[in-house]
């Protein structure tokens, strides 16, 4: 028994000397040492010494386990920094590489521009409204005094989805469903941004989708002269200190009377490329609030009065940063958006 126990210390120094990873260093504890390993079986054996012999093997026995185990102990610690040497040169790691840089996004042009355009009007005590592009039939034409037959709806060519649903024409329709909401009451002042949808050859200057921005203000005694300052002030903030604006009777449906307003161009009237050599860009539709639209939005005409006006962003936006495609703000060009990171 003791030669077996000699025997069996001598086997596993030896063979402890001659692995080369961790889990080996696991296997060979098992099979020295585990419950059904070598030692134990040998120990089995136990039962059958003497009295004199018993204490004598017992502690030869716990000294081969000290051995073993401890031998187990340098091989693991020595495996283990090697192991960890092995893995910091296979993933050496050149900490002065500079970073990669984060891709930071930037607003939309058409964004840049409807912001500018909310900034002035909050500055003149107006909310902004939003509501739903996919509209009823309603709420588009017949509550903006385009009935059903009226030869106006042919102008607007419209995406309809039945009979009584159409993707919105204009943002009109939020204002009517804000007046109709507002229950009679004064004042309303509300710009409503957003996507309207028209039928429409896209081209360089047409686009089935754009972006318009209505306003919209109801009260009592609102005149055409609450319009021209509005809209002064407005070109003024947008377009310099110096702009100033003209107004041509012009008509729509829902106006009356209406005119479209010009606003003296970035060249100070001088004539250049962008205003054709008129000194004035043509930038937005506008005019009284029919007293039929009022009516039908629950208003009482004889009290109250309004006005209202509507504006392509596109058109704005282009003249702007001289982008000369509609179709830039909608094909998503990575090259073009970019080019707005700072402006
Ligand atoms: C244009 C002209 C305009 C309006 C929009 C409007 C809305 C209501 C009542 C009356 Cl609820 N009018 N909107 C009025 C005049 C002109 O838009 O050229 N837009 C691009």
């Amino acid at each position: 028994m003791r030669e077996r126990l000699e025997q069996l210390n001598k086997e596993a120094l030896e063979e402890l000397c001659h692995i080369g990873n961790s889990q080996l260093v696991q296997d060979l504890r098992v099979k020295y040492l585990g419950k059904k390993g070598r030692l134990t079986e040998i120990l089995r054996g136990m039962g059958k010494l003497s009295a004199e012999e018993r204490p004598i093997i017992g502690q030869l026995a716990n000294t081969v386990r000290e051995n073993i185990e401890q031998k187990l102990e340098e091989v693991k610690v020595a495996i283990e920094k090697k192991e960890i040497e092995a893995k910091l040169q296979r993933e050496s790691l050149d900490v002065t590489l500079p970073g990669r840089p984060i891709q930071v996004g930037n607003r939309h042009p058409l964004t840049l521009v409807i912001e500018q355009i909310e900034d002035v009007f909050l500055g003149m005590g107006f909310t902004v409204a939003e509501g739903f592009e996919v509209e009823q039939d309603y709420y588009n034409f017949e509550a903006l005094n385009l009935p059903k037959d009226h030869p106006a709806r042919d102008m607007q060519d419209s995406f309809y989805i039945t009979e009584e649903i159409l993707m919105r024409t204009h943002t009109s329709p939020v204002q009517a469903r804000t007046m109709e909401k507002m229950e009679g009451e004064v004042p309303v002042k509300i710009i409503c941004p957003g996507r309207v949808y028209r039928r429409d050859n896209d081209d360089a200057t047409h686009s089935h989708v754009f972006t318009q921005i209505e306003g919209l203000m109801v009260g009592e005694n609102v005149r055409m002269s609450d319009l021209k300052g509005v809209l002064l002030e407005f070109a003024q903030q947008m377009f310099g200190e110096n702009a100033g604006i003209r107004l041509r009777p012009s008509f729509f449906p829902f106006t009356e009377p209406s005119a479209e307003v010009d606003v003296t161009c970035m060249c100070g009237g001088e004539g250049c490329k962008i205003c054709k050599n008129t000194g004035w860009i043509e930038v937005l539709g506008s005019g009284m609030v029919h007293p039929r639209v009022l009516e039908m939005a629950g208003y009482d005409s004889e009290k109250y009065t309004g006005f209202a006006f509507g504006l392509g962003v596109e058109r704005i936006a282009m003249k702007k940063y001289d982008i000369d495609d509609i179709r830039q703000f909608y094909t998503n060009d990575l090259r073009f958006l970019k080019q707005f990171n700072r402006v």
